[in-house]
């Protein structure tokens, strides 16, 4: 009788040992973000000042030769810049230090055409501190385009530029950013644009790409360093606010070099299902035809920039929004009406989130009731760091959400968790009626960070999506049901 007790606590010992055990999270797979990277993705939007000599002159392009006068806002007010990102719910804010015409809206003492040469304050202006300031006291981010191409630089187009250059880099990136909470001045994101054309001697300079990215490691090391390539974001390869539908985040850019070195629009577009490295898309474009202010030129509407918002941060990429100041060096008051009208509406449309009045179900759960860590109501909640992931083996899972009253919406959204990499490759979305019919809703092959999928209006008793191809076990952390009643974006 004693050795049958004894025998039966040992099981149950085994039995509770095993049930406490924690299960394993999935190993992370393929190339994944730096906490950087997934900080930098979690802003979802931030703007693009886009501001200089061609603000007066009317020009998109500088040449260089212009009078550094010319450079004159009567009324600059970083301040009301950062306010307007704020409210916007922009995370951060990045500014054209230098464009090519080469004007440096600091006192650059590696250039003869600067702030510091012209009459604007006396010549002791200096934009890059007044937006330092602002961002920290707003509690947002700041972000620097400092332009390679130099139209005004004598020595462009000789080994001599790249050293110009690389002390220009310094220039900014030891002195700017906001301010973190050991008053170190923080840049979060250092923009290098792929346009190499002439400089004023008729040259084009081969770029020491190695030397500026250490440059810009070793001054910031937390910045996400954007060009055509990465390394730490890449073009998405148009400028009309497009991420393909198909954008995986991973990249494969040995070899490749930013403009005309770059891999082509299309695979900049998508990226690579097999990228060696993580470099998420950023979709640049502006809120106005030009980058820069121009009188004639008005804001897109609020339609056009929530189709936007759908095509970049619904595609996994980050919207990068270009809202020029204007020559009094304040943007416009329509575009900032503009801003918070777009603002409003995401606010409005995701603030109800239909799927959370569902009971979801996974046909697997990794490790099964023991698993709980990873259990399917993790979709619902709004914890990035809680997910749902299946055993290694399950590739193609089924989550099912049941709703008590039918729900109406036509916007899913899906997030994968990406610190653990990028898997899903193909999905399909069903749902039945409240008739008890099943109708197929829609599909798609990328998640990512973020994918939010534009379907019709439908009201459902049920709601499936089917994990149809995975890499590694699909790994997500959020299900969302939206209903769109703002944009005429159909589908
Ligand atoms: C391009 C530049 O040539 C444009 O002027 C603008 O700055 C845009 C964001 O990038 O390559």
């Amino acid at each position: 009788m004693k050795e049958k007790i004894a025998k039966l606590l040992i099981i149950l010992h085994i039995f509770l040992f095993a049930a406490c055990k924690n299960i394993a999270p999935p190993e992370p797979f393929g190339a994944c973000p730096t906490p950087q990277q997934v900080a930098w993705q979690r802003m979802e939007i931030i703007m693009f000042c886009h501001f200089g000599p061609n603000t007066f002159s009317g020009a998109e392009w500088g040449d260089g030769t212009e009078a550094e006068d010319l450079f004159n806002p009567t009324a600059l007010d970083c301040r009301q810049w950062a306010t307007v990102a704020r409210q916007a719910g922009m995370g951060g804010i990045i500014v054209t230090a230098k464009h090519h015409d080469g004007f440096c809206l600091w006192p650059n003492p590696h250039s003869t055409h600067t702030v510091a040469q012209s009459s604007w304050h006396d010549g002791k202006g200096d934009v890059l501190r007044e937006l330092s300031d602002a961002c920290t006291e707003a509690g947002i981010a700041m972000g620097v385009y400092v332009s390679p191409w130099d139209r005004n630089a004598p020595t462009y187009g000789s080994e001599a530029y790249n050293e110009t250059f690389r002390l220009t880099l310094e220039s900014v990136l030891s002195q700017y950013g906001a301010s973190d909470s050991k008053g170190r001045r923080r840049i979060f994101e250092q923009w290098f644009d792929g346009a190499n054309g002439e400089g004023p001697n008729g040259k084009r300079q081969t770029y020491d790409w190695p030397l500026f990215n250490a440059t810009v490691a070793r001054l910031q090391p937390d910045a996400v360093i954007f060009s055509d390539v990465g390394p730490g974001c890449r073009w998405v390869g148009n400028e009309s606010g497009e991420a393909g539908e198909t954008c995986f985040s991973t990249l494969n850019s040995d070899g490749f070099t930013p403009g005309a070195g770059s891999p082509g629009t299309v695979i900049l577009n998508r990226g690579d299902r097999d990228g060696q490295h993580w470099i998420p898309a950023e979709t640049d474009v502006s809120i106005r035809p030009g980058w820069f202010w121009h009188e004639n030129e008005r804001p897109k509407s609020l339609d056009e920039l929530l189709h936007i918002y759908y095509t970049s941060v619904g595609r996994n990429s980050l919207l990068l929004l270009n809202v020029p100041p204007d020559r009094r060096g304040l943007i416009a008051t329509e575009d900032s009406i503009r801003l918070l009208e777009f603002r409003g509406a995401l606010d409005s449309i995701f603030s109800t989130d239909l799927a959370q009045k569902g009971v979801i179900d996974a046909s697997n759960t990794r490790g099964g009731w023991r698993g709980k860590a990873f259990r399917a109501s993790n979709l619902l909640d709004s914890d990035f760091d809680s997910y749902w992931t299946t055993d290694d083996s399950v590739l193609t899972p089924v989550l099912t959400l049941t709703f008590e009253q039918p729900a109406t919406f036509n916007r899913v959204m899906l997030q994968e968790y990406i610190p653990l990499g990028q898997r899903i490759e193909k999905f399909c979305i069903a749902y039945t009626d409240t008739d008890g019919r099943r109708h197929r809703l829609t599909e798609g092959t990328t998640v990512g960070y973020k994918r939010i999928l534009l379907t019709p209006t439908v009201t459902a008793r049920q709601v499936q999506i089917k994990i149809e191809k995975s890499m590694a076990c699909p790994v997500l952390n959020r299900i969302g049901l939206f209903m769109d009643e703002i944009t005429n974006t159909k589908q």
